[in-house]
């Protein structure tokens, strides 16, 4: 089941289920006191049946150019993980000359990377700009699978994220990671979120990054959830060490398409990122300055 984040042509903010068509089953959010918000529903035991009997038998199936679809965030924290896949072990020690063995390390390392990377306020949703800093030369998109964490501390269900990121900042020196990944509109989220009804085929799982400049493709490049190193549970279990998540979290998961060294976003790009079985997140890319 996907679910989804609209704003309607009224204004008002509503939650839609996916359809295999790619329309919209509005839900009822004034049924039950305790799922007014798409976080509620993600946070309750049972989405998946607290959805079915939210779906809102009397409203018409709404066609997507009707609607906004938003991030699928309301006010969960959001985090990340990294050095989770092979290739971006090997992209940051080529970034870094001070910082390669802590790259090297904490690749094989029981313990992985996780920080923090995101508010709400600093997110964006399908169509809505991700910005690079106007103080970084490099910069490039990460496209990552994104787990939807509930309070519970129980893996829900599964989103595309960008985890932008400032390669040159990074790079200068390990203490920066915090500057070259949290800033506004540093992340984008969506489009749905993915209730796996059967367990998740990590091999078939394809994560596809495309870049597009005045239209044309300048990257490309697809990795499969096959290729990341670490479980789910695992990067939950270590998020979630001496840290509750009072309203649920965002956990991107690292990434394993990096482009070239040579490579950065430039204002006015576009980048796509496409998950099986979650759609695609289009985000324009602005640099102010
Ligand atoms: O330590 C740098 C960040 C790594 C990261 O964001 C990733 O691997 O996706
Ligand atoms: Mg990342």
């Amino acid at each position: 089941m996907r679910l989804a984040k609209l704003r309607l042509a009224d204004d008002s903010i509503r939650v839609a289920e996916v359809t295999n068509e790619g329309l919209f089953k509005l839900l009822d959010l004034t049924q039950v006191d305790h799922a007014r918000t798409l976080m509620d529903i993600l946070n309750s035991p049972d989405p998946i049946g607290l959805t079915r009997f939210l779906i809102d038998a009397q409203s018409p199936l709404l066609d997507p150019r009707l609607v906004k679809v938003m991030a699928p965030i309301d006010r969960q924290e959001v985090w990340a993980a990294g050095v989770t896949y092979k290739r971006s072990q090997v992209a940051r020690m080529q970034e870094s000359e001070t910082a390669a063995s802590h790259y090297d390390r904490v690749y094989t390392a029981p313990r992985p990377e996780i920080f923090f990377k995101a508010t709400p306020s600093r997110v964006s949703g399908p169509g809505e700009p991700v910005r690079v800093r106007a103080d970084s030369q490099w910069s490039v998109p990460e496209p990552e699978l994104a787990l939807v964490i509930s309070p519970a501390k129980r893996l829900v269900g599964f989103t595309a994220g960008n985890d932008m990121s400032a390669r040159d900042i990074e790079g200068e020196n390990p203490l920066y990671l915090p500057q070259a990944k949290v800033y506004n509109g540093c992340c984008g989220l969506g489009p749905f979120v993915l209730i796996p009804e059967a367990p998740v085929d990590r091999n078939a799982t394809k994560i596809r990054l495309t870049i597009l400049r005045s239209g044309a493709t300048v990257f490309a490049g697809e990795t499969d959830l096959g290729q990341m190193k670490r479980e789910f549970d695992e990067l939950i279990d270590w998020l979630t060490r001496e840290n509750d998540l009072v309203d649920g979290a965002f956990l991107l998961t690292g990434t394993g398409v990096v482009p070239p060294d040579n490579f950065t976003l430039i204002d006015g790009d576009v980048s796509q990122i496409e998950i099986t079985g979650i759609g695609t997140l289009t985000n324009p890319v602005v640099k102010a300055g």
